[in-house]
C-alpha cells in the first residue's frame, strides 16, 4: 500500500502515527490527530506531531547512556510535507509486549489494585489512594492487541511471549532505569511523569533497542505538579482542555468523536508547546528552525 507521503510504502499505522519503508530505513511520522476516551477527534491540533516528534528526540538524545534506541535523523532523509514530525529510525525486530513503567497508580492499575491489591503480579501496599506515588516504580508490561485494550499479563508471561527470561529481566531494568531518568528530570521541572510505555527491538547484532516514541504525552501521563493531589484522577497536562470540554458536550464517548472549537483548540495546542519546552528547557521555534519545519 502506498498513502500521501512522498508514495512510500506505509509500514504501520495507529490511530494518530504511521511508519513507512525507507528500504534500509524506516520514517515514523506523528500527525496533529488527537484522541479523548480512546476515540480520534476530526479536528487537528496544530504542531501537535512536531511536539511529540521533537519530545522523543530529546529523550532519545538524553537517555542514550541507559540503552541504545532506533532513531537515526530527523532532517537527513525526512520528506518535506512531514518536516518537524518524523524521525528517520533504524529497523528492528521488535518484542511482542508492551512495557509499562508505573510511578503513580492510576488508570488500569488503579481498578486492578482495588479489585485485587495488585497490578501485574506485583503485590502493592493496603491503603494506597488513586494517582498516589508509588513507594518504588513498577513494571507492568502488556501484550500488544491488534485490536481493542492491550492486555495486562506480568513479568513471567511476558517473559514467555519473549522467549527469553534474561533479555525480558533486561528488558525491565532498562525501563524502569528509563522512567526514573524521566521523572526525575520532569520533577525538576514541574512536571510529574505517572506512567509510561516503551517499546522494544533488537537490532541486526541483536542488540536491544528501544523504538517506537518515547516519553511523549501520547505514550505517557504527565501531570501539572503543582495541582497534584492524590485521592482522584489528575488532570492531564495537554489533553484536559479536550477532556474538560468534551465532558460539558454531551458527547457519550463512542464514536465518532466531536469536532473540537477554536478556542479549545488553540489552548491545546498551548499545552502542547509548554510541555515541549518545560520539560527541553528549549523554545518550541528551536525544533521547528533545526529540523526546517
Ligand atoms: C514498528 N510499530 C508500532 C504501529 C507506529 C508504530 N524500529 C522499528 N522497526 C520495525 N518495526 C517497528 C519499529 C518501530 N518503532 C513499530 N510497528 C512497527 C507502531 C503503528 C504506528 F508509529
Amino acid at each position: 500500500m502506498t498513502t500521501a507521503i512522498a508514495d512510500l510504502p506505509l509500514v504501520a499505522s495507529g490511530k494518530v502515527r504511521e511508519i513507512y519503508d525507507l528500504g534500509e530505513r524506516l520514517l515514523m511520522v506523528a500527525s496533529d490527530r488527537i484522541s479523548t476516551y480512546d476515540v480520534v477527534h476530526p479536528t487537528p491540533i496544530p504542531d501537535k506531531g512536531r511536539v511529540l516528534t521533537g519530545l522523543s528526540a530529546f529523550w532519545f538524545a538524553k537517555t542514550g547512556h541507559i540503552v541504545a534506541n532506533h532513531y537515526v535523523s530527523a532532517t537527513e532523509g525526512v520528506p518535506d510535507e512531514v518536516r518537524g514530525r518524523a524521525m528517520v529510525v533504524r529497523k528492528l525486530e521488535m518484542l511482542p509486549v508492551e512495557c509499562v513503567v508505573r510511578g503513580y497508580i492510576t488508570g488500569s492499575g488503579w481498578k486492578d489494585y482495588l479489585a485485587t491489591g495488585s497490578v501485574s503480579g506485583i503485590e502493592l501496599p493496603p491503603g494506597l489512594k488513586e494517582s498516589e506515588r508509588l513507594p518504588t516504580p513498577i513494571f507492568t508490561p502488556s501484550t500488544k492487541a491488534e485490536t481493542g485494550h492491550d492486555e495486562a499479563i506480568d513479568f513471567e508471561q511476558a517473559a514467555e511471549l519473549v522467549g527469553d527470561r534474561e533479555l525480558m529481566a533486561r528488558v525491565r531494568d532498562v525501563s524502569v532505569a528509563l522512567y526514573c531518568f524521566a521523572a526525575d528530570h520532569a520533577r525538576e521541572r514541574g512536571v510529574i511523569l505517572a506512567d509510561t510505555k516503551f517499546e522494544f527491538g533488537l537490532d541486526g547484532s541483536s542488540e536491544l533497542v528501544v523504538g517506537d516514541e518515547v516519553l511523549t504525552p501520547d505514550s505517557s501521563r504527565y501531570w501539572p505538579a503543582d495541582v497534584y493531589e492524590p485521592g482522584h484522577g489528575q488532570p492531564s497536562f495537554d489533553k484536559q482542555f479536550v477532556r474538560d470540554w468534551a465532558s460539558g458536550s454531551g458527547w457519550d464517548k463512542t464514536p465518532p468523536a466531536p469536532a473540537i472549537p477554536d478556542d479549545v483548540v488553540e489552548g491545546t495546542r498551548a499545552r502542547y508547546v509548554e510541555a515541549y519546552e518545560r520539560i527541553t528547557g528549549e523554545p518550541f521555534a528551536s525544533w521547528l528552525a533545526r529540523t526546517g519545519a
